[in-house]
């Protein structure tokens, strides 16, 4: 058996129990994720109120999760925190390292040969410290852990931002850096400020078109990319019974799109179905047992406004589905719009490419649904105007959709299959295609559509939709399309209506797979090997400590101009191949982010000669001078992943200040965590105050503490000088991270 059915008989024994004294302490009726996380206390004597958005909480979490190429820089980390055995289960996948090129097949055996040495690394390293291995081609993260870890009522931490996603399961999964999935691996208590709770109420039943996917994408539009930032969204209503858990999954998943830290469904018949589906019919009966404990309070469902922070309806019955983008998760359209949309802003109104899966949108219900659309654009003879890729989530949908036909429905369309894994959805792409400097658009069923992001290229306007609204626009290959109410035309020239898509949300055979690719750990220690060469791996050095002085007159590195995710900071696709390798990962930094003065990218001032240069080659330039610098950027810094990375690259390259108007939860952390100084401006329009041949101080450090401002000092090269507060959120802990270098060193 993959899970630990004992520690599950454990947790279900006595989640109910601790669900009652939290809500004695706290003297008031709970929502679900109150209960979770008060369930989770680090320490259950600790039990009071915790105010919400101030106080920060220890938990002691049931899991970790870690993908390929996050589970790298973490494992390095737990290596020298000199344990023998995680203290909890924690699995590793790999997922993100198989590039989608020719199909399945051969994108795996070039993925086996060209990432031998960390797939190497990664297994010999977790079958030392009893972590489960699941091998590249099992899948990605997200789906295995729906199939196989998540339950209700748990929490889990994951090294990927789309970790939430077991919340269609009614679990609190939090995205976290590597540092963070240590602490829990060491068996630490692991920190986070309570979350507010956004209550969503959905009413009424999603019919037709309209996926649940279409509940985030139109979520996404109401809050905004930072609307979810330190809060928890709840789902509740009598709209949530309608929904599978998969459908449920995908809804939670893409709260990360949001900034929530994570969101969640109460306990359902469609969880139980779920889970007895995917041979986990134990846990079902122990989560009915307790079913109460596992839902919001009658009086939240009755009075919601006075126990969630914020309360946002949809109403499913008269959901439309929406597509949302380019370049932007949160550019939210029902699709009644969308035509009109494009040509205002002149989007290229040519669709080239189709791509469904990811570990958004590759459930059976998914892959099903838009496989009916598939299997009527063949019979009808409509002829398919965009190449279609899938990428199925895991092993097992693949093996059981190839079973049922659904895999041959859409090659039969022409689709091409390619592994079990991230692929186009985070760069890992070798796109075919005549012309690269070319505008054009995609449609993709994943959650993220940063630029560049799917194939490296400015020039993709990449939109997300529901796979079976993916599907149909793939057919047409036209954007304006609208399956509603347009028609196609065939082969022989008749007018052809798409049917409404149909599907199943599991198999009607049930799930099956041969080989699921999962290794358990093994009993006995093996050697793990770091080759000194190796351009892919490099042993860990610890940063050094805080000197005891103020930051004094840095050289501004890069003012950054509007949106810089991690994806601006460190970019994936090419460079996912040195995740283990710090020094050579650290040459990608920043390299998107737009320089505020010249609006070009990895084009900064360098200091010291004059001349503009990459933005690592100048830092590394102020570094081997001794050197240290500052960056500034703007509203929501660090936006969407969880790579630790765009945090331990600047700390490597003696970055020792990032100021932003505000930054991402993940990231703030990672910065936090490994010794870096995150700070916000008091006053946003001081922004505009920094002058590109800046030199700044940050000033007050020696008198360090929690909720007390620091200085900035701003030196003009004309010799005047400006001064402004600037906002950090350092608890006392966080401070004795900063001072020791990071947190791993106070760990040691
Ligand atoms: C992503 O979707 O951006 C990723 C790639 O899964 C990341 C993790 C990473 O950068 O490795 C995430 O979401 O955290
Ligand atoms: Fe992989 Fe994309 Fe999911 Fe991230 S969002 S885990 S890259 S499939």
């Amino acid at each position: 058996m993959i899970f630990d059915i004992e520690m599950l008989k454990k947790f279900y024994a006595s989640f109910g129990s601790r669900v009652e004294r939290s809500k004695q302490s706290v003297g008031k009726s709970m929502t679900l994720a109150e209960k979770i996380l008060y369930a989770h206390l680090f320490n259950q004597e600790d039990l009071k109120s915790f105010k919400r958005g101030i106080d920060y909480v220890n938990f002691r979490p049931d899991r970790v999760a870690m993908q390929d190429a996050t589970a790298q820089m973490a494992l390095l980390q737990f290596m020298n925190a000199g344990k023998d055995k995680s203290a909890v289960p924690a699995t590793v996948h790999c997922d993100h390292l198989i590039q989608a090129d020719m199909g399945a097949k051969t994108d795996m055996n070039t993925a086996n040969e060209s990432n031998k040495e960390v797939y190497d690394f990664l297994s010999s390293v977790s079958a030392n410290f009893g972590i489960g291995f699941w091998k590249p081609g099992a899948g990605i993260i997200h789906q295995v852990v729906l199939e196989n870890y998540a339950f209700p009522g748990g929490m889990m931490v994951g090294t990927d931002s789309h970790t939430p996603n077991a919340g269609g399961l009614g679990m609190v999964a939090i995205g976290v850096g590597g540092a963070d999935a240590v602490d829990v691996m060491t068996g630490m208590e692991w920190e986070l400020k309570m979350p507010k709770l956004i209550g969503v109420k959905l009413t009424g039943r999603l019919n037709g078109w309209a996926s649940p996917k279409d509940v985030i994408l139109k979520l996404a539009g109401i809050l905004t990319v930072k609307g979810g930032t330190n809060a928890i969204i709840e789902y509740f209503g009598e709209g949530t019974a309608s929904i599978s858990a998969t459908g449920k999954a995908t809804i939670c998943n893409m709260g990360a799109e949001v900034g929530a830290t994570t969101s969640l469904f109460p306990y359902d018949n469609q969880m139980s179905a779920y889970l007895k589906a995917t041979n986990r019919e134990e846990i079902a009966l122990m989560a009915d047992a307790i079913e109460s404990y596992l839902k919001p309070d009658p009086e939240v469902i009755e009075n919601p406004e006075e126990y969630y922070d914020r309360v946002i309806e949809i109403d499913l019955s008269a959901l439309e589905p929406h597509i949302n983008g380019p370049f932007t998760p949160d550019a939210a359209t029902p699709i009644s719009e969308f035509a009109a949309k494009v040509k205002e802003n002149g989007y290229p109104r040519k669709m080239e490419v189709g791509l469904i899966g990811s570990c958004t949108n590759s459930s059976y219900q998914d892959l099903s649904r838009a496989a009916s659309i598939a299997r009527q654009a063949y019979s009808d003879k409509l002829k398919v105007a965009a190449p279609l890729i899938i990428n199925p989530g895991s092993e097992q949908i693949r093996y059981t959709a190839d079973r049922d036909g659904l895999l041959a429905s859409f090659e039969n369309i022409g689709a091409v299959i390619m592994a079990n894994a991230c692929g186009p959805c985070i760069g890992q792409w070798k796109r075919h295609t005549d012309d690269n400097t070319r505008k054009n658009s995609i449609v993709t069923s994943f959650n993220r559509n940063f630029a560049k992001r799917a194939d490296g290229n400015p020039n993709t306007h990449a939109f997300v939709a529901s796979p079976e609204l993916t599907m149909a626009l793939t057919i047409a290959g036209d954007l304006c399309f609208n399956p509603l109410t347009d028609t196609l035309v065939n082969e022989a020239g008749e007018q052809i209506m798409l049917q409404e898509p149909k599907g199943t949300d599991f198999p009607p055979n049930g799930f099956a797979v041969e080989d699921n690719g999962y290794i358990a750990p093994g009993e006995k220690k093996t050697e793990i090997k770091i080759n000194p060469e190796s351009a892919r791996l490099q042993v860990l050095k610890p940063f050094a400590s805080w000197d005891g002085n103020d930051l004094l007159e840095m050289p501004l590195l890069i003012k950054a101009e509007g949106k810089c995710t991690t994806d601006h900071i460190s970019m994936a696709g090419p460079w996912l191949r040195f995740r283990g390798h710090l020094e050579n990962i650290s040459d990608n930094m920043l390299m998107g982010a737009v320089n505020a003065f010249n609006g070009k990218t990895n084009a900064v001032l360098n200091q010291l000669n004059g001349g503009y240069e990459a933005v690592s080659s100048v830092a590394k330039q102020y570094k081997a001078k001794g050197i240290s610098s500052i960056v500034v950027a703007e509203e929501n810094y660090g936006e969407g992943s969880s790579r630790e990375h765009a945090a331990m690259e600047p700390r490597f390259l003696n970055v020792k200040v990032i100021l932003a108007k505000s930054f991402a939860r993940i990231h703030e952390t990672n910065l936090k965590k490994q010794g870096m100084l995150a700070v916000t401006f008091n006053n946003k329009s001081d922004y505009d105050k920094i002058r590109e041949n800046d030199h700044i101080s940050i000033v007050g450090l020696r008198s360090f503490a929690p909720n007390k401002n620091l200085t900035a000092i701003l030196y003009h090269a004309d010799g005047t000088q400006e001064s402004f507060e600037v906002v950090h959120t350092y608890n006392e802990m966080q401070i004795e991270w900063f001072k020791a270098g990071s947190a791993l060193n106070v760990t040691k």
